[in-house]
């Protein structure tokens, strides 16, 4: 791995805002793909934060720093992964969230980005997005695909009542729902009515499109 991405996942790791969007502006100016840092840095860096916090190494503001950094850096590429996209052809219409009572992002951004950076266009509704808004969404862009994130095992529900929601508005015929997060998996995706699940966001882009038959 090249210095500046080494010197990145080290930003990452010690909750290092500043340093980490400096080092991103570096890692563009160095002609690094976007990709290519997240996949080698930046996704590194959040498993071995993820790792620190289950050993009790790290304390919830250890986790919020370092996710602020990797927000940081992520701010830079995206310009970077969007300007590629215009160049091709739209895959499709991705409506993406996490759901009511979850904040956590992280996850869900990084597909969010993956699946711009794959030739989607993507509606990115946040953290802690209540069911009808979802539905809304889908029914102001006409989406095709329901992307919906949830970390913790109590808000692993929210992505069934969107399902339900989807259902009663309608729209369910008109979407493919896939699912992820830590406590979600492919037997939850069945129970749920969902369509598809991925546990990770480079499987993502692979499900999203098998749904789609692209
Ligand atoms: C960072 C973190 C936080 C940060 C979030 C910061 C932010 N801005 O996102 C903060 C500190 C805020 C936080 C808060 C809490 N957290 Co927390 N958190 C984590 C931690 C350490 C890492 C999560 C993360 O970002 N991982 C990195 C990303 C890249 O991975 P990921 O999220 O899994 O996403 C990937 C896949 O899951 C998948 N994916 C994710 N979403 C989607 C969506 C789709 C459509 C698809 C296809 C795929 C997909 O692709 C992603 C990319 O590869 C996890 C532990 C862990 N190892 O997962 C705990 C963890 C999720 N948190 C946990 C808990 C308990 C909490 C709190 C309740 C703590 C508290 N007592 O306050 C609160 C909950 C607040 C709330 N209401 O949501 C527990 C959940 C336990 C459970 N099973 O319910 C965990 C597992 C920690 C633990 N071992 O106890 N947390």
């Amino acid at each position: 791995m090249s210095d500046i991405l080494n010197q990145l996942h080290t930003a990452v790791v010690a909750g290092e805002t500043d340093p980490a969007r400096e080092l991103a502006e570096q890692a563009l100016r160095a002609s690094i793909a976007p990709l290519t840092a997240i996949d080698e840095a930046l996704n590194p860096a959040m498993e071995i934060v993820g790792g620190k916090y289950e050993t009790g190494e790290y304390f919830i503001p250890d986790l919020v720093m370092a996710a602020e950094a990797m927000k940081a850096a992520m701010q830079v590429f995206e310009p970077a992964l969007m300007a590629r996209q215009e160049e091709r052809q739209v895959l499709g219409t991705v409506v993406i969230g996490t759901v009511e009572g979850d904040i956590h992002e992280i996850g869900k951004s990084l597909v969010a980005t993956m699946l711009s950076a794959a030739g989607f266009q993507v509606h990115d509704l946040g953290v802690d997005v209540p069911a009808s808004r979802f539905v809304e969404q889908v029914r102001e862009t006409g989406a095709n695909v329901v992307g919906l994130s949830a970390l913790l095992t109590t808000t692993m529900l929210g992505q069934e009542a969107v399902v339900e929601a989807l259902q009663e508005a309608g729209l369910r015929d008109q979407v493919k729902v896939v699912i992820g997060g830590a406590p979600a998996g492919p037997e939850w995706a069945e129970t749920i009515g969902a369509d598809g699940y991925a546990e990770n966001a480079n499987e993502a882009v692979g499900v999203v499109k098998q749904l789609l038959g692209i």
